[in-house]
């Protein structure tokens, strides 16, 4: 994070003292905005009048600052260094693996311009994770836009809502297991935490230009699975079940599991001061691998799941299905501290440190005791009362079946493979308006981190309020949305292996 950023941030915290002091007439809120990040790129006057995103946290879904937040997104093939030695040929955003962080202020308007110079007839299309954005701007083809081809653009326009912490990525193929993904980090204009600094940690389960390609992937998991072709890709070796997954962890055998870019053996290392708060914004972008996350020598509260915040918890870990985030405040020792990814079932780590003063880096292998502790599933978690659903009943009860199995590879829903050729066919339907429930039931053997598009719902009658929930095999997972974003919404497994073999579907609006 930079100094610009981090004085952002602690501006918010400060809150009437900064408005003060900076812009008579102007409430917390615009000071700053104005002192902050998108102040650069604002096109309008600081000063202006703000939306209802001023009222609380999280911001209502209308309204905006007026602030304007250009980016461009150049996907290309690039050779990245991801430490230690280790370069490995990818297709990333602007030659960075994880591409540059977004970060916005909650009702500011991203405007982000995407250009496509991937090889051969590589269509693309970016995927604003978690985010409530106009179904047109929701970046999935064939349904909500054309693929961007090699040589043209699309640019992405969507005033960012809600506060919190987000990814980006492509939506076409198995691209999210390339490099093309980074955060997207909404500030809340009146954040409520008081903290000295934020980490955001981005965790990959790595094998492009190493170990073959994710396309080369797909095909030997869809074409014969463990017995066939695909016995020397996929997973075979030092893997086994997990405990909190009930089973397999995945079906591929990464080489690497990265922390911000970066392989254990030369981790990125955040550095602080000892008793300092600090905010971690953990994003699990892998494709196959959930991630058991802990901070050596200390304990986390986890205040946030999926931007959304939650009755606080302590916690020694936290369980990250890929898609998941959650976001946990700690307070820092005095020493040199790992911070471990546990890729779960797969015997396998990620690695990035934490530095408050002397000491020797522990081994690229470490596994600190807080892993085994009291981990957070977000099952545990019960949701911040001003972002509770209000009580209504069910307007609309669908029954989705996670089906398919590891070994034919055929992963489903309702037993039905979706076919991006024909994406409204079978669609679960919603109208507009109405209380929608959906009961998330997992036959198969393996677990399921299912993501809704354009909405978060909310576990149970008070849980956590998600886009993205783990479904353990032979479970079932109620979850409830307001259908408020018309649109044809993807609903699917975010292993994105598993998606793209057919456990996707559409929840469409109808009138
Ligand atoms: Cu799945």
């Amino acid at each position: 994070m930079n100094a610009v950023d981090r004085r952002s941030v602690l501006l918010a915290g400060l809150g009437v003292a900064a408005g003060a002091g900076v812009a008579a007439g102007a409430d917390a809120l615009g000071s700053a905005t104005a002192t902050g990040t998108t102040a650069p790129n604002a096109s309008g006057d600081p000063g202006a009048p703000r939306g209802p995103g001023a009222s609380g946290s999280p911001a209502p879904k209308s309204g905006g600052t007026g602030a304007e937040h250009r980016l461009s997104l150049t996907a290309a093939p690039a050779t990245v260094d991801l430490g230690a030695g280790v370069t490995a040929r990818t297709w990333a955003f602007d030659g960075r693996v994880p591409a540059r962080e977004v970060r916005l202020t909650a009702g500011d308007t991203l405007v982000a311009e995407l250009a496509n110079r991937l090889p051969g007839r590589t269509g693309t299309a970016v995927h604003w994770h978690g985010m409530a954005v106009p179904n047109a701007m929701d970046g999935v083809p064939p349904v909500t836009q054309r693929e961007v081809l090699p040589g043209a653009g699309f640019t992405y326009r969507f005033t960012a809502a809600t506060p919190g912490t987000y990814f980006f990525h492509p939506h076409v193929g198995v691209q999210l297991d390339t490099g093309m993904y980074a955060a997207l980090i909404v500030e809340d204009p009146r954040e409520p935490m008081a903290y000295d600094d934020e980490w955001v940690v981005v965790l990959d389960d790595w094998l492009d230009g190493i170990k073959g390609t994710p396309d080369r992937m797909l095909q030997a998991l869809t074409s014969g699975g463990s017995g066939g072709s695909g016995g020397e890709e996929t997973d075979g070796d030092g893997s086994g079940d997990s405990g909190l997954l009930r089973g397999a962890g995945g079906s591929v055998a990464y080489p690497y599991h990265l922390v911000n870019g970066r392989v254990p053996a030369d981790p990125d290392t955040y550095a602080g001061k000892p008793g300092a708060r600090v905010r971690l914004r953990i994003v699990n972008a892998g494709s196959d691998t959930a991630y058991r996350v802990a901070l050596g020598g200390h304990r986390l509260t986890v205040t946030h799941t999926d931007g959304y915040p939650v009755e606080h918890q302590e916690a020694d870990a936290v369980l990250v299905g890929m898609g998941e985030r959650y976001d946990a405040l700690v307070t820092l020792g005095d020493g040199v501290f790992p911070l471990v990814a546990l890729a779960e079932g797969k015997n396998r780590t990620g690695l990035a440190l934490v530095r408050t003063g002397k000491g020797a880096a522990p081994a690229a292998g470490v596994r600190p005791a807080e892993l085994n502790g009291r981990v957070i599933t977000a099952d545990l978690l019960t949701a911040a009362e001003d972002v509770r659903l209000r009580a209504a009943p069910d307007d609309v009860t669908h029954l989705v079946r996670l089906t398919g199995s590891m070994d034919r590879y055929d992963w489903s829903i309702n037993r039905r493979r979706f076919d991006m050729r024909d994406p409204r066919a079978a669609a679960f339907t919603v109208r507009r308006g109405q209380r929608v429930r959906l009961d998330l039931k997992n036959v198969s053997e393996m677990f399921h981190p299912m993501h809704l598009h354009g909405h978060t719902f909310q576990l149970g009658t008070s849980g956590a309020r998600k886009d993205t929930v783990t479904v353990l095999p032979h479970r079932t997972v109620t979850v409830r949305l307001d259908a408020d974003n018309p649109g044809d919404w993807l609903l699917h497994c975010h292993n994105v292996y598993h998606g793209e073999a057919g456990m996707m579907a559409l929840l469409s609006y109808v009138s």
